[in-house]
């Protein structure tokens, strides 16, 4: 896959020179005032309970948050009302290096307008930038029923694309999700965002394939475990319920290991002990979920089903730690390339003043 934003042949208004933040992947959440914009970012980035996005101010200017985990990139939150088409905005600034445009539609409010203003911004960005990814959230969706949900989606899909093809733009790259911060969606939604932007995907999916047939498991995700965002995942179909028993399992762990892993004055290590934390339980209904950290920010967390799966854990680890040398070694070798291309740009820059979600 390319790198994002390489694959822009853009003209720009005007070329801004490159800093070095500017070689992360960029996702730009937009969309009108009280959208929910600050809130999915807080939610997902930084651990925001839900209830507590009630007491965000509006968004006065845009919030850049980089992202330290498996891979670097940046989130860029949108004030609602900011005009970002007027001259004196520099386009190449705000859509250049470009991972993904998120825009956001509050789903219980008139979103007629909203959705002219996205259709406004594809139809100018595309200009610019054929390439974008555009990934539309329909946003608060916890507040309907079922059957609105989906005449909504059907509704706003139809708008955006009659209006589109209208002015000539068929077959736009425009992905749509039905999200809440009140339940999973949101995390689901920005996995698959986020995925778009991973070099080596599908060499990725292929390796967790091989794990889940190998191992008959059900269904296997790997975690970036601060956001719990899955970057990839085994590519049978996704099943919520299984995607949140992995989800919650994770805090489960990091819960338990806050409590217990604190360096004991008195406590010696018996024998040469595993790096990384390993663990599995079984559910009610026989169902095991095993969980194993793969490195600093990533874990593999598998759902299985097979009774006859209790007595071969053995392998099962062994497995999943072949798996772990490959993982590492695929993102050792994207990142050893991003590592290349970036000082051969750069040179030796470090950044600084920007904030951190992760160490
Ligand atoms: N019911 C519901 N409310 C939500 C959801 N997401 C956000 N909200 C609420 O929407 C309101 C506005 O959220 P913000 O995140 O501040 O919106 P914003 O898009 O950042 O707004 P500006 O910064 O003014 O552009 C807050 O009261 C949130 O609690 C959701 O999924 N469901
Ligand atoms: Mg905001």
């Amino acid at each position: 896959m390319e790198a994002p934003g390489q694959s822009v042949q853009a003209k720009p208004r005007q070329v801004s020179t490159s800093k070095p933040q500017d070689a992360k992947p960029r996702l730009l959440l937009m969309g009108l005032r009280r959208s929910g914009k600050s809130s999915i970012a807080s939610v997902v980035f930084h651990k925001m309970p839900p209830n507590e996005t009630l007491f965000l101010e509006s968004t006065t200017r845009i919030q850049k948050d980089s992202i330290h985990s498996f891979m670097d990139f940046q989130v860029w939150d949108f004030p609602g009302q900011l005009e970002y088409f007027e001259p004196s905005f520099d386009l190449e600034d705000i859509f250049g290096n470009l991972g993904a445009l998120v825009w956001v539609i509050d789903a219980q409010d008139d979103y007629l307008d909203s959705v002219a203003r996205l259709n406004r911004t594809i139809l100018t960005v595309q200009q610019y930038y054929p390439n974008i990814n555009i990934e539309v959230f329909i946003h608060k969706v916890d507040g309907l029923s079922e059957e609105y949900r989906t005449d909504t989606f059907q509704d706003i899909v139809q708008l955006i694309s009659d209006e589109l093809s209208d002015a000539g733009y068929e077959n736009a790259p425009v992905h749509y999700y039905l999200t809440s911060i009140y339940d999973y969606s949101v995390f689901e939604a920005f996995s698959k965002v986020i995925q778009k932007l991973i070099p080596n995907l599908s060499t990725l999916e292929n390796l967790i394939n091989t794990l889940a047939n190998n191992c008959g498991f059900e269904k296997t995700y790997l975690f970036d475990v601060l956001s719990k965002i899955y970057i990839a995942s085994d590519t049978r179909p996704v099943d919520m319920s299984c995607y949140e028993m992995c989800s919650d399992y994770i805090d489960v762990i990091v819960d338990i290991s806050e409590l217990y892993s604190w360096d004991h004055p008195d406590r010696k290590a018996k024998g040469e002990q595993n790096q990384e934390a390993e663990s599995h339980v079984v559910l009610h209904d026989e169902t095991m979920i095993h969980l194993m950290e793969m490195n600093k920010y990533l874990c593999l967390v598998s759902v299985i089903r097979n009774p006859e799966a209790k007595e071969k854990m053995g392998l099962i680890d062994m497995n999943c730690r072949t798996f772990q040398e490959a993982l590492n070694d695929v993102f050792s070798r994207s990142w050893e390339q991003e590592r290349e291309e970036q000082s051969q740009v750069q040179g030796q820059v470090t950044e600084g003043g920007e904030q951190s979600v992760t160490n």
